[in-house]
């Protein structure tokens, strides 16, 4: 048997589409939103730093240069389709490194060259096995000049990141200007969360592989529950604070109860909301569903989210008010654990270790109980999180990530920093998408994390006033009893085109 499986070899062999324009390119700067005010201090020097469109044309002329790339925070499918994107446009005779292990291998100059056999051997593969990835924060003076030292030579550094990556590479960014440093840094917007997002950028890839596999599951687990009619399956899906994820398989799969964590519901009413499906599913002589969880929701149901920011504060169970402490005491131990558990190097609650689904089926189960339920529930519980990052990509995140790491190239050769690279029409065919770079210190505003203001590009979470949520709302309560379940089934990469090249519901202007 060979070491690679067919259908591996025959990804390797797919052509990415990618926009026409990207051929013969330049940038033109834009009047962009103004960065928020209090950015003004922390980012003096690349606080007025300009948008730009890409637009058809010669641009300035290619010369070979040094570039670094690096993939930071979870996986998403398409990264390593980004890197050879980057590779595939760069003038000959250029040089790319590969950071290890994230902004880590940045600090400590761990990496390596790439040349066309290492680049070869990841064509549309998932992953970030290449390189790797990390979360290390920069922000100390020591490891700034450590950076700076490292990228000594180097005429960019690409950072394939999310929220918190692209904030890291806008300090460095800066850090660099500031330094008088020639080295450009670019950022590319990765996360299955979808949940960095602007006026210009539409979606992160990764997050069309991850649902579409997440949505392929859920569809399993409808049709077993409707064959075997004798379980409630609580579905926790991963996707830190918004609930994108959760939405967009809710709407492919259109399962019996999707909780959105921006509704805002207290604990209370997100109990009683489930317990009032299940009864009355029972007098419609059903004793089984499906219920997915955000496993951010935890982070939106006030009482845990002020919980939360307490200990976000104090830093220690000791330190809470009587309320807090109250509210701590009346989860169940394994929870109380959980959220206690460090937070990562940006400051960031591991919410893919708080037992969502096991918390809400324990409670739901006792107040069942309380109100004399006769009927039966019998519950699975399920997360769905790393099966998600790392597949291989879809036709669209193939793609996407491709034109992202062709878009660096071009920001490399125009010489942009501090600026993310964008695209917009992503529903549309890959000829007419909107390719442009927006400033990150635009995005971003001041958060309390671990303590201390710091300055993050703000998380997009669920517009709950917007079409897609309302969309789900008008469709709801037919879904919560009669069982319209949708089957998409597996990412296919081979068929019609309705099969291989559909986009996320999320991108539809409903
Ligand atoms: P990014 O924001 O870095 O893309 O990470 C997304 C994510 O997959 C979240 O959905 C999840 O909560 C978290 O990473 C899990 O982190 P880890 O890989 O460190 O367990």
């Amino acid at each position: 048997m060979n070491d690679l499986s067919s259908l591996h070899k025959l990804r390797l062999a797919y052509v990415p589409r990618t926009p026409e324009i990207l051929r013969e390119a330049k940038v033109e700067a834009v009047e962009g939103k103004r960065a928020p005010a209090e950015m003004e201090a922390l980012f003096p020097k690349s606080f007025h730093g300009k948008g730009y469109r890409v637009v058809k044309g010669p641009g300035s002329k290619p010369k070979p240069v040094a570039v670094g790339v690096m993939f930071s925070g979870g996986q998403a499918a398409g990264g390593h389709n980004v890197i050879t994107g980057l590779f595939d446009a760069l003038p000959p005779k250029s040089r790319l490194i590969g950071f290890l292990g994230g902004f880590s291998g940045l600090v400590e100059n761990k990496f390596i060259d790439l040349g066309a056999k290492e680049i070869d051997s990841v064509r549309n593969q998932g992953g970030f096995d290449l390189i790797g990835s990390g979360r290390t924060k920069v922000e100390t003076d020591e490891q700034l000049q450590k950076v700076a030292t490292t990228a000594k030579g180097l005429d960019a550094i690409v950072v394939i990141g999310g929220d918190d990556s692209n904030t890291n590479g806008a300090v460095i960014a800066e850090y660099f200007i500031q330094q008088g440093l020639k080295t450009k840094v670019i950022g590319v917007p990765k996360t299955i969360d979808g949940d960095l997002r602007s006026e210009e950028i539409e979606l992160s890839f990764g997050f069309d592989s991850a649902c579409k596999t997440y949505a392929e599951l859920i569809g399993n687990i409808a049709r077993d529950a409707l064959s075997a009619k004798k379980y409630y399956h609580f579905i926790k899906l991963m996707g830190r604070s918004a609930s994108h994820i959760a939405l967009e398989c809710a709407l492919t799969t259109q399962v019996n109860l999707t909780l959105i964590g921006e509704e805002g519901l207290g604990l209370e009413a997100t109990v009683s909301k489930i317990v009032d499906l299940i009864v009355r599913r029972h007098a419609a002589g059903k004793e089984y569903g499906v219920i997915l969880i955000p496993e951010g929701l935890v982070e939106f149901i006030p009482e845990i989210r002020n919980l939360i920011a307490a200990l976000n504060v104090h830093l220690d169970k000791d330190k809470l008010g009587p309320n807090e402490r109250k509210s701590l005491l009346a989860l169940p131990a394994k929870i109380q654990a959980q959220l206690l558990l460090e937070r990562d190097s940006h400051g960031n609650v591991k919410v893919s270790q708080i037992e969502t689904e096991l918390l809400l089926m324990d409670l739901v189960k006792k107040r069942l109980k309380e109100i004399g339920f006769k009927g039966s529930f019998n519950a699975q519980e399920h997360f769905f999180g790393y099966e998600g990052r790392s597949c291989l990509p879809s036709n669209f995140d193939s793609n996407y990530g491709y034109a992202l790491g062709q878009m660096a190239a071009l920001a490399v050769r125009e010489g942009l920093t501090g600026v993310i690279c964008a695209i917009k029409n992503l529903e549309m065919p890959v000829s007419q998408w909107d390719m442009s770079f927006v400033p990150a210190v635009q995005l971003m505003r001041l958060e309390t994390r671990g303590g201390k203001r710091k300055p993050v590009i703000e998380k997009a979470l669920v517009d709950i006033k917007g079409g897609l949520f309302l969309y789900y709302t008008r469709k709801r309560m037919d879904w919560e009893i009669n069982d319209h379940y949708r089957y998409p089934g597996p990412i296919q990469f081979f068929g019609p085109p309705e099969v291989t090249d559909s986009h996320p519901v999320t991108l539809k202007k409903v």
